[in-house]
């Protein structure tokens, strides 16, 4: 299951209480150190599209706590910083945020782009001043230091929007899943029926998203299988990956029959950018390849063959595809 919404409260490390302490002597006076602030809490893009499952069992998340202050005007040490990492196409959506005035609600937003991305979400509170710092002509012997303040306290809904960047669309049994896996990480069915998943697999090609999108059939605009629940996921991808079988005996109609399906369910999937993808090509002759790639050609110049079992097409795929964004 990959988890895709989730409430996470994050927390800035609390400052470090300030020290109360005087010196050796009884001519010494105060020397409590400071606390150390409480460290910062930092959200970090990430390819990887499963990590919104660390939700699942742990919501609360807090940097570390700074370190109070010593002896001899000492400062606490700084609390760490912490930083989770979210994938790529996360929303985070503030609910609420106690900060040391009170309760603030802002609804302030952050959205991670890409995995360059990083957001400095919960700031740690200052730590606390020692009583060296309260020293005074008048009071030369102040013995009382601050506590340190707790760091800001932010609620989160985080949600995860996943906009492909590419579609594999074709009839099934074109080796779409397939290829999902050989050009990315994800680990979907193989040769599973056409029906059986309710939501797209998605892979992760350098940052960029691949949704292999099943259920394309004759009718499916009309309703036929679940088609239609995956044509609303192609009107959101840039680039189209068409999958067409060299194994097929009429690759003219299967090719043209996916477009039509297309174009009946929303004109302007048809300008889509689409790469055709005559597939399987090592389950028939190089001369039949020769012939499906000829006759795709004549329908969509942009057409490149592939199959799963030859690593270096697989490669010059990989760049071929990136090139296209
Ligand atoms: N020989 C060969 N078989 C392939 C290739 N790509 C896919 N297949 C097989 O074709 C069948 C359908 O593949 P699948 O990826 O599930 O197709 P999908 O329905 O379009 O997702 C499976 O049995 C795959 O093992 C390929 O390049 N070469
Ligand atoms: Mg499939």
């Amino acid at each position: 299951m990959l988890m895709d919404k989730a409430e996470i409260v994050i927390s800035g490390g609390h400052g470090g209480a300030g020290k109360v302490s005087f010196g050796k002597t009884e001519t010494s006076g105060p020397d409590g150190g400071n606390g150390g602030d409480g460290g910062d809490f930092y959200v970090k893009g990430s390819s990887n599209l499963t990590l919104l499952n660390q939700f699942a069992t742990e919501q609360n998340f807090a940097a570390h706590d700074g370190e109070p202050g010593g002896q001899n005007q000492r400062t606490g040490k700084r609390g760490r910083d912490f930083e989770i990492l979210l994938p790529v196409g996360t929303t985070l959506t503030e609910i609420s945020t106690e900060r040391q005035e009170g309760f603030v609600t802002e609804g302030q937003t952050y959205e991670i782009k890409s995995i360059e991305d990083r957001f400095l979400v919960a700031k740690g509170g200052l730590g606390g001043r020692g009583n060296w710092e309260f020293r005074s002509p008048r009071r030369t012997t102040p013995t009382y230091a601050q506590s340190g303040l707790p760091g800001e306290k932010r609620k989160f809904l985080v949600e995860l929007k996943l906009i492909a960047d590419f579609g594999l669309i074709g009839l099934p049994n074109a080796g779409k899943s397939s290829l999902l896996n050989e050009l990315t990480n994800a680990k979907a069915k193989i040769g599973n029926f056409a029906f059986t998943t309710l939501s797209p697999n998605l892979g992760n090609l350098k940052g960029h998203i691949i949704a292999d999108i099943p259920g394309l059939i004759e009718g499916a605009h009309e309703g036929k299988g679940l088609g239609v629940a995956f044509l609303k996921h192609i009107e959101k991808v840039s680039v189209l990956l068409h999958c067409v079988s060299a194994e097929s005996s009429d690759i003219k109609r299967d090719y043209e029959l996916i477009r039509r399906e297309l174009g009946e369910y929303n004109k302007t999937l048809l300008s889509k950018k689409e790469l055709v993808l005559l597939t399987k090509t090592d389950t028939v002759s190089p001369e039949i390849v020769e012939e499906q790639t000829k006759i795709l050609k004549k329908l969509n110049k942009n057409v490149f063959t592939i199959s799963i079992h030859d690593y270096e097409q697989i490669e010059l795929l990989k760049t071929k595809v990136l090139a296209l964004l």
